[in-house]
């Protein structure tokens, strides 16, 4: 068991801040290397290269938590060998994010960025409604309506008129939409599963991350296999890698721990609230420092999400804490 640890405002700020940058430049990234590269990339091998990287990056983080080989060696064998009920049951949130990821390069192969980010936003509801239904948490009327406040906000705060790109790839925007629809249930399901397992024990962050990463690179192989086997036997795994694949990749990775961090010190909700902020806060920095211009539809976003995070923190500031029937594994 370990002892609780309480974190400062500025480093959960910090971490949000981290988040928000890498998502907005993970997915213009990923829709870069889909559209410009001749020589196109299997996309299921980079998900799964991502597990494999967040797995490595977790493990180092967990020995500097234990402080000494011998004990990182000890926790690994107590919490991965010894554990099989555990991955077992973690192995339910990395089924549902490799679907999720697989999603995301299906619907950034076949509709502009910007598209994909505004559609997006249908998680934040989502997530909302998995909090409600899994964690046993209510929100109130209002709290409801904040959050589809919320949602419209965002969504016109980053409203762009789509560019046109020079694409060499056939799109199918249907499909496209279809990806954000399955991607919206994923992330709203894992997240909040994903929440619910680490909130109810004392077992460390980054030992449910490994937990997660290891049969999340099970699962991704048998989606390599499935989807593009024979053609990755063919070309190779990493047929098509170039170091924009590989930016694209170390953005997923850096991405995913950076999630789990805020996960772990608010929530999934507050996740989506802090998420806004952080794009209006940084469009008004921007604005302030380069003398970028704000538009009409800006402007009304960010007042939407403004009055959302008011009237989301009226009747109740803290929703960080979990009901005591939630704590029940
Ligand atoms: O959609 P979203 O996150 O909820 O997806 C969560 C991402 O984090 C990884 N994850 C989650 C928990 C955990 N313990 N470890 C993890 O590695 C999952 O594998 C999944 O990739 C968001 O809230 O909007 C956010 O969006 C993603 C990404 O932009 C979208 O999924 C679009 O495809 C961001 N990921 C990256 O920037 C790489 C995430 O930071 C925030």
């Amino acid at each position: 068991m370990q002892r609780k640890k309480t974190v400062s405002l500025p480093f959960k700020l910090y971490c949000l801040a981290v988040m928000t940058l890498v998502a907005a430049t993970y997915t213009v990234a990923l829709r870069y290397t889909r559209t410009v590269q001749s020589e196109l990339y299997f996309s299921t091998t980079a998900v799964c290269i991502t597990e494999v990287i967040k797995l490595l990056l977790s493990v180092g983080i967990l020995a500097k938590e234990t402080g000494s080989l011998a004990r990182l060696m000890t926790s690994l064998k107590e919490n991965v060998l010894g554990s099989p009920k555990e991955l077992l049951k973690l192995s339910v949130p990395s089924l549902v994010y490799a679907l999720q990821n697989n999603m995301a390069f299906v619907a950034l192969s076949n509709l502009d960025a910007a598209v994909y980010q505004v559609t997006y936003q249908l998680k934040i509801p989502c997530t909302a409604l998995c909090t409600v239904l899994m964690l046993s948490r209510s929100l109130s009327k209002l709290q409801w309506f904040a959050v589809f406040m919320l949602c419209g906000g965002v969504t016109l705060v980053q409203w762009k008129p789509a560019l046109a790109t020079k694409v060499q790839v056939e799109q199918n925007p249907w499909l496209g939409f279809g990806a954000i629809a399955v991607a919206v249930l994923c992330s709203g399901f894992a997240g909040v599963y994903f929440e619910k397992v680490l909130k109810s024990s004392d077992t460390s962050l980054w030992v449910r991350n490994i937990q997660m990463y290891l049969s999340g690179i099970v699962v991704t192989l048998c989606g390599v296999y499935m989807s593009e086997g024979a053609q990755v036997l063919e070309k190779g795994f990493f047929y098509g890698y170039t170091p924009y694949v590989w930016f694209v990749i170390f953005l997923a990775s850096v991405g995913g721990l950076y999630t789990s961090v805020v996960v772990k010190y608010t929530d999934n909700i507050m996740k989506g609230f802090s998420a806004a902020a952080a794009i209006v806060l940084s469009t008004i920095a921007s604005v302030m420092l380069f003398g970028l211009q704000i538009t009409l539809t800006f402007f009304l976003g960010a007042l939407l999400v403004c009055i959302s995070i008011y009237l989301y923190g009226l009747p109740r500031q803290d929703t960080t804490k979990i009901q005591p029937s939630d704590t029940k594994n």
